[in-house]
């Protein structure tokens, strides 16, 4: 497949599915909405706002039903995630609805741990067994040995209620994996995260740098729409990427790094700007916090020393950063989003943060704007219990100085080891924790030595071949869930409410959680009928329109500012109450106050660095099962340079395996082979080659870079775990 999947293709392939569905009839349970009369007829067509979760950018849908059935999802124009439009995933979310493959009733375990063995139970039985687990747990061990494993927008209510009952212990994959360092590194330098949408005006900028950031293949609705916007305005464009991306497609300048060398390049660029003063003077001496010591620490990077430790050009690394630096301060160096790739990941995000200081963009017009919220009504809930023990989830500062969230990889660490205290009890709240986490054997060992492990997933996943319960969630597009409020350039509320009835006997997670609640005899923390009550009070007791919410599925917030030049006053939050050059707290804790280079271990012989990306129709391990998603991309391939596979024997579009450093050999995967890629590099798209058989159409399809990720790093900052840490050699298929 072609990486780049217009809309028009996309909407023509589903189509297609649609009418080969159709034929396929008992396959699908009879339950495929018929194909649009070709006069476009709409009787009996009833819309319903709603935001989407086929991954976390959160976009404002409408949903279409025609009689009654889930016929298809749109993007809501008053939404600004979506803009009126959704990305390939947002539209293929019928397929979630109508997969047949979808977990129906709750399940019991009947064997040994793994063998993905069943007996199906009522909603009764399992929480009940549940409960009884939890109890024991708590009457041995305390609350705090079951821990909470989440990601997604259901996981509030299992939050509410756990931490009621005494959990602390509570991580997701979406920190310590994924944005974690990237917002470590801005606290410590800005004195706030980047959050999420990251706020970067790229609608007005007129240079993006890209480092790594594979936009247009990241499918992050409104900032690709953005993206599309600046190239057409011929802002210029620069990606930092080993791959030539998508996004390097659109570039003035591509810098094919070698991998893990990103650092070398951003100090030698804040040199250079440094160094011929092409930086933002004004705002460094208004703002800055320790620069001359800053300065006489970056005196070393040169263009020419990086140009060496990068495999570039010093003339290309010279032009990009004066290509950048001349736009200041209405360029912006994008902070990232998935930046655990080394273990030294904290300390590259402060470089982007330095940088970005450097050009003196923080709240500017297309620079980084400081987004704004709303305030919304709280319901009252009780409060939680205090715990006297520490956190085993490394956050609070015992294991990690800097984690201001909890560590996915320490509570499996405590798992397993027992310290500070045992872990007995898993929770796990849609997260595909064998994908998601690296070292996949240490997730294995860890829930062979746990008590209770339980799954609240849509589908079979593989995380939920290891359950003692598997919990059926509802899709998005079934339930409500907690209000959304929004940060960006106005505030937001977004309601996601039910557009159709679960097909089986999946309940919402808020039902769940409120079911649980009660047989654990903590109900009280759940004080209403239903989530409409809720959310209907917290709406109303701000002052808004139930009505309104319920009928255009967004509230826009008052707008305030957001940048300079709309009136804002800066302010940081940092102990210095500046923008720290040199950080005083980093130095304090033993760490380097202003980044400093330290080489990656290099591939040995005959091995290639595997790193991974997004493909623009799938997200993470949840859509490879998707009909309509799984039409449009059913496996991923491992991206070789044509002179790499010919130099190995290896032909463009055969079948191969990897093996990695540590002998772990993949599922089998197909070669690209392509000038797209450097040499000692290859690339392929996380979230394919799942295990558990009942994902029919996703068994075996393709390999999973999670399973190669056996070697990781831990950043010592904060608990961000590397991905890009492993080489693989190539297998020929027998
Ligand atoms: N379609 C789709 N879109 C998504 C998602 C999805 O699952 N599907 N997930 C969303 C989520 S949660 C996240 S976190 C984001 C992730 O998306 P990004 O934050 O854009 O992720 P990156 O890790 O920066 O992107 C991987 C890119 O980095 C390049 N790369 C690898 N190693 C290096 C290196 O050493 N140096 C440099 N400079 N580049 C390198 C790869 O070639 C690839 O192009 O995407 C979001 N958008
Ligand atoms: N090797 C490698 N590892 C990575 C990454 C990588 O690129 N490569 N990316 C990292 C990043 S950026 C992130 S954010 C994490 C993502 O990690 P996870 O959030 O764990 O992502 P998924 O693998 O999609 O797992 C989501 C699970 O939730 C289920 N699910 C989907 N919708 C719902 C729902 O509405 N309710 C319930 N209950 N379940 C639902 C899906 O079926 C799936 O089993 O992974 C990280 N790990
Ligand atoms: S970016 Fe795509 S998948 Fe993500 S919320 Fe928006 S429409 Fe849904
Ligand atoms: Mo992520």
């Amino acid at each position: 497949m072609s990486s780049t999947v217009s809309r028009r293709r996309f909407l023509k392939i589903s189509a297609g599915t649609f009418g080969a569905a159709a034929a396929a009839g008992a396959a699908w349970h009879g339950a495929w909405p018929l194909a649009v009369a070709a006069d476009g007829a709409t009787q009996g067509v009833t819309t319903i706002p709603t935001f989407c979760e086929m991954c976390f950018w959160r976009c404002g849908g409408i949903a279409h039903l025609r009689d009654g059935k889930l016929w298809k999802f749109e993007g809501n124009p008053l939404d600004p995630q979506s803009m009126g439009r959704l990305c390939p995933r947002g539209t293929g979310a019928v397929g979630a609805h109508y997969d047949p493959d979808r977990l129906r009733q709750p399940l019991i375990r009947s064997s040994e741990r793994g063998e993905e063995k069943w007996k199906t139970a009522t909603w009764d039985e399992a929480l009940a067994y549940i409960a009884e687990r939890m109890n024991k747990i708590k009457a041995e061990h305390g609350p705090e040995s079951v821990a909470l494993l989440n990601h997604g927008f259901g996981q509030r209510f299992f939050q509410h209620v756990l931490k009621t009952w005494g959990v602390i212990n509570i991580a997701g994959a979406s920190y310590a994996q994924c944005r974690g360092a990237r917002d470590v590194g801005y606290v410590l330098t800005y004195g706030a995260g980047v959050g999420s949408p990251e706020p970067t005006d790229i609608r007005s900028t007129d240079c993006l740098v890209l480092i790594g950031s594979h936009l247009g293949e990241n499918m992050h609705n409104s900032q690709v729409q953005e993206f599309a916007q600046a190239i057409e305005r011929k802002a210029s464009v620069i990606v930092v990427d080993p791959r030539f991306s998508v996004a390097a497609s659109k570039a003035k300048y591509w810098l094919p790094v070698k991998p893990g060398t990103d650092l070398a390049l951003l100090l030698a660029w804040a040199n250079l700007l440094v160094t011929e003063g092409r930086y933002d003077k004004a705002f460094v001496e208004r703002y800055g916090h320790g620069f001359d010591k800053f300065v006489a620490e970056i005196k070393a990077y040169t263009p020419q020393w990086a140009a060496e430790q990068c495999d570039i050009s010093a003339e290309l690394i010279q032009a990009a950063a004066r290509e950048f630096a001349n736009h200041r301060p209405r360029a912006i160096i994008h902070p990232g989003r998935r930046v655990n790739w080394y273990g030294d990941d904290t300390q590259r995000s402060r470089a982007i943060a330095l940088l970005n200081a450097l050009l003196g963009n923080y709240g500017r017009e297309g620079g980084m704007f400081v987004a704004q919220g709303v305030k919304v009504a709280p319901f009252g809930l009780p409060a939680y219990p205090k715990s006297d023990k520490p956190h085993a989830d490394g956050s609070g500062a015992d294991e990690f100085p800097f984690a201001d969230e909890g560590i996915t990889t320490s509570i499996r660490k405590a798992t397993l080891t027992g310290k500070p205290y045992p872990i007995k009890g898993w929770f796990v709240y849609s997260s595909n924790l064998m994908q998601a986490l690296p070292n996949e054997r240490e997730t294995i060992e860890a829930i062979r030595k746990l008590d209770l492990l339980v799954v609240c997933d849509t589908m079979p996943s593989e995380i939920a071949g290891w359950a003692d319960v598997v919990l059926p969630d509802t899709t998005f597009l079934e339930r409500h869930d907690e209000l959304l409020t929004g940060y960006g350039r106005t505030g937001w509320i977004s309601l996601r409410q039910p557009v159709v009835a679960p097909p089986h006997d999946q309940k919402p997670a808020w039902w769940i959680a409120k079911q649980l609640a009660d047989k654990l005899g903590i109900g009280d923390c759940m004080p209403f009928k239903d989530l409409e009550e809720y959310l209907a009070k917290r709406i109303t007791a701000s002052g808004l329109s139930w009505e309104q919410l319920k009928r255009d599925g967004v509230i826009m917030g008052k707008h305030q500012p957001t940048t300079v030049e709309e009136g804002l006053e800066l302010s940081f939050e940092t102990p210095s109450g500046k923008v720290e050059f040199w950080s005083d707290q980093l130095a304090k804790a033993g760490f380097d106050p202003v980044p400093k280079y330290r080489r990656h271990p290099d591939a040995p012989p005959g091995h290639f660095r595997l790193i991974t990306g997004r493909a623009p129709g799938h997200t993470f391990s949840r859509t490879q099962t998707n009909p309509l998603l799984h039409d449009l991309m059913p496996e991923n391939e491992v991206w070789v340079h044509p002179e790499t596979a010919a130099s190995l024997g290896i032909r463009n579009r055969e079948y191969v395996k990897l093996k990695n450093q540590d002998g772990v050999l993949s599922n089998r995967i197909r070669v690209k082979a392509t000038q797209r890629i450097r040499k000692d590099t290859v690339y392929m798209v996380y979230g394919f080659g799942h295990g558990n058989r009942m994902l029919k159409r996703a068994y075996l399809r393709g390999a999973s870079a999670g399973a190669l990720n056996t070697h990781y790093a831990t950043d010592p900052i904060m608990g961000a775990t590397s991905i890009h840490t492993n080489f693989v050699s190539f297998v020929k298929e027998a």
